[in-house]
């Protein structure tokens, strides 16, 4: 669905007021939390009545965040958020694309019959029949995305929450505009939220510098003690057991970000963070270039995502989970070693 399409398509479907739940990713990060916040007071300036919801807590970090203490974590409140579920005429889904990725409200989504608009930047979007898609995998984040649609409706909705929401998702979403920077209309935006902003010292302040002691010990470790470098394959792996972690007494959040140390290094070309929580191993890939890391994720670790960024998960031990990983890298090997 083109923009205008969209456009069109949003204008009939937020018309008259509504009861609007917007969703966003389990473990949600920067780019779930900003363009849902962002999302939702743009809709309540239109008069709806709108709730916002993920399946888990998310990080310390992102919590100073305008509104994100009126958000609804599933697993703290089930009951109430399937009575908000239920009553709700329309859900919106931001920032992901596959059910498995509602996390612990995916039976409930699948139970309802309750129409859907989608607002997302990942690949191959797949589970469901929406009433309208903005879905673009050449932007920088849902959080821009949320941007541009506000804008269509007019510079003077963005206030100084809306636009604090945004900056936190795209400079999330692209590591301090390091990476999935595809046209020069990201910085547009971002210039235009600057504007109504917080400042943007303190934005990425309280985003980057809030680590505590024992996540920046873990950060060192984890680069020094545990970073395995397969020159053959250009590849880096980090590998994290629950006791590890649980000794630098990890917090939700903790390892965001550890998965990209590695790609600095110039021989480089795909860095895997694997962790150890319960009962699943996470798998986290970044890479360089032309290199997807969503097809490894995709085809042999149930996820996906984006061409230089993906995730997945296995139900196994750890050992088993590292063996399986260096199984198919000969498969990619031709392609890690290109240019
Ligand atoms: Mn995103």
């Amino acid at each position: 669905m083109q923009r205008e399409e969209f456009f069109h398509a949003l204008d009939t479907v937020i018309q008259a007021p509504r009861k609007i739940t917007v969703l966003s990713h389990v473990n949600p990060d920067g780019d779930a939390i900003g363009s849902s916040l962002a999302f939702s007071q743009f809709l309540q300036k239109l008069g709806h009545e709108v709730e916002v919801m993920v399946s888990n807590d998310f990080p310390e970090f992102l919590a100073w965040m305008p509104g994100a203490s009126r958000i609804h974590i599933y697993d703290k409140e089930s009951d109430i958020c399937d009575q908000i579920l239920e009553s709700s005429d329309l859900i919106a889904i931001l920032d992901f694309n596959h059910i498995s990725r509602a996390g612990l409200i995916q039976d409930k989504l699948k139970s309802l019959k309750i129409n859907k608009i989608l607002i997302d930047h990942h690949r191959d979007t797949d589970f469901d029949v929406f009433l309208c898609a903005l879905s673009d995998t050449q932007v920088s984040s849902t959080s821009e995305l949320v941007a541009e649609t506000i804008l269509h409706y007019g510079e003077h909705f963005v206030d100084e929450s809306i636009a604090t929401n945004i900056l936190v998702g795209i400079v999330t979403d692209t590591g301090s505009f390091s990476h999935s920077i595809y046209h020069p209309e990201t910085f547009s935006i971002c210039a235009k939220m600057i504007e109504k902003s917080i400042s943007y010292n303190q934005i990425h302040q309280l985003v980057y510098d809030t680590f505590s002691e024992n996540r920046l010990r873990l950060l060192g470790f984890s680069i020094s003690n545990k970073m395995e470098i397969l020159d053959e394959y250009a590849t880096a792996i980090i590998a994290l057991t629950k006791d590890e972690l649980a000794s630098f007494d990890y917090q939700v959040g903790d390892t965001e970000g550890v998965v990209n140390y590695p790609l600095s290094l110039k021989k480089i070309r795909m860095s895997v963070l694997v962790t150890e929580r319960q009962g699943v191993i996470r798998f986290s890939f970044r890479s360089k270039g032309s290199f997807s890391v969503h097809e490894v994720a995709q085809k042999y670790f149930n996820g996906g995502g984006h061409t230089n960024a993906a995730g997945g998960t296995l139900t196994c031990s750890m050992e088993a989970a590292l063996e399986k990983l260096h199984q198919i890298l000969p498969e990619y090997k031709a392609m890690l070693n290109q240019d």
